[in-house]
């Protein structure tokens, strides 16, 4: 495969420029850090996506994550063309937001109560006002190089499309009086966290953590590292976030939390129970949630919250996930032959890579350090990755557009496509330790 012509993608390109800041909606998706042209995207279906000058591509992006079944799955797209039927939106309670409810938290233990909202960023930044009214304290924890969105607290050292242009990973615009209270600690080192509560003596609301850091390029926690964080928050009554957009029904039906066996007190989600749709949660034990209006004080509110639409598609795909393990098998296993083989491939050519992974999700960074938090994420080589990716690009891979963000993959791939994926890798490698 040659996917080389980029003719209609690049007039859509200069075209969008004029009209949209960068010609993207999302900063990530302007492709500055691997020094490319965006593809414009016509439609994508099951494992493929494909752009609007005709190029077919394997799909390592999913929509960031949400498609864990593959792109297009009819289950989801028959229960958004049932409801569509009924309305678009009502700004009003409906039968589905209970059956969401009920659904999410049987499946997440952790929560007693779950709150729907429009998107991660909505989510996180409500989790951690509520941790906030919650306790009464103004502080928090945050780790360098996790990304929760793009609110003012949390875009401080934060991972994603900040990192990823070589920029400062904070943002113009936050004032001082926003970030004054957000502390933040090193991912992976619990002594960086002690050191904040030992300065911070009963003034800590919360710690929020992505319980796998997939916004500086994929990174698992140590084996203790969130029990400890689970340790220090009860001594101090703090209130324990984890960030579950990323890996949230995906590296278990229970999410990380299932698959490390460490209870948060509140979980927020993104777009995966919605199945792609605009969908954010945040949810966790009950004395915690009665503090959202109208219950409690703690302020939070939207009309496209709990939206129809989205609520049909979360279910739908929320459900079929409940009921075929063996989604989470397939993609395992998948992951197991594609970052493995990566590995090998890396150590073969002789490119100092350092490949991470769990589950479905994984990184390759073009650094030959362990990648164990953001500094060491940091030294990854991203004019190395950018070579890498537009060639990968070019064979018909799909990869993200930087070097840390997370690769996934979904149910509708195959053995086949990895190893066509593993393929291309060779031979980018190869061609890379030429350079
Ligand atoms: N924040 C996403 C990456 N971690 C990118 C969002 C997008 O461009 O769609």
């Amino acid at each position: 495969m040659n996917q080389n012509k980029t003719e209609r993608s690049v007039a859509f390109f200069e075209e969008a420029k004029k009209y949209i800041p960068g010609g993207v909606n999302s900063p990530c998706r302007a492709y500055l850090a691997v020094q490319d042209t965006p593809r414009f995207i016509e439609k994508a279906n099951g494992s493929y996506i494909y752009d609007v000058d005709g190029n077919a591509y394997i799909d390592y992006i999913g929509s960031w994550g949400p498609m864990i079944l593959g792109n297009n799955h009819p289950i989801v797209l028959d229960a958004v063309k049932e409801v569509i039927e009924s309305g678009l939106s009502f700004g009003a309670a409906t039968e589905r937001e209970i059956q969401m409810a009920k659904l999410v938290c049987g499946l997440v233990p952790s929560m007693d109560m779950v709150r729907m909202v429009n998107s991660g960023t909505e989510a996180t930044m409500s989790a951690l006002r509520t941790a906030r009214g919650y306790t009464g304290r103004d502080k928090f924890i945050k780790f360098e190089g996790c990304y929760h969105g793009h609110s003012d607290a949390l875009l401080v050292k934060a991972g994603s499309g900040l990192i990823a242009n070589g920029g400062a990973p904070d943002s113009a615009g936050v004032t001082e009086g926003c970030a004054k209270d957000t502390l933040t600690a090193v991912y992976n080192d619990f002594e960086s966290v002690q050191k904040l509560f030992e300065e911070n003596k009963g003034e800590i609301a919360a710690i929020i953590i992505e319980p796998v850091a997939a916004n500086m390029g994929v990174v698992p926690p140590n084996p203790r590292f969130l029990k400890q964080l689970r340790e220090i928050c009860d001594v101090n009554k703090t209130v324990l976030i984890f960030d579950e957009v990323i890996t949230g029904f995906r590296l278990a039906l229970g999410g990380a939390q299932e698959l490390f066996d460490v209870k948060p007190d509140m979980t927020t989600f993104g777009k995966i129970i919605g199945g792609g749709m605009p969908v954010g949660a945040y949810g966790g034990k009950r004395e915690i949630m009665e503090m959202v209006a109208p219950c409690g004080t703690v302020y939070q509110a939207g009309t496209l919250s709990g939206n129809p639409v989205a609520m049909a598609a979360g279910i739908a795909q929320l459900s079929y996930l409940k009921e075929h393990p063996e989604v989470y098998t397939h993609i395992n296993k998948l992951g197991k032959l594609l970052y493995g083989g990566l590995r090998k491939l890396a150590e073969k050519a002789d490119v100092p890579c350092s490949v991470n992974d769990i589950g479905s999700i994984g990184s390759l960074f073009f650094t030959g350090q362990e990648v164990k938090n953001y500094l060491s994420a940091k030294t990854a080589d991203i004019t190395a990755y950018g070579t890498y990716f537009r060639q990968m690009l070019l064979k018909g891979i799909y990869l993200a557009p930087a070097q840390f963000e997370a690769m996934f993959i979904s149910y509708a791939h195959t053995e086949t496509q990895i190893k066509e994926t593993l393929e291309a890798a060779e031979d980018c490698l190869t061609n890379l330790k030429r350079v």
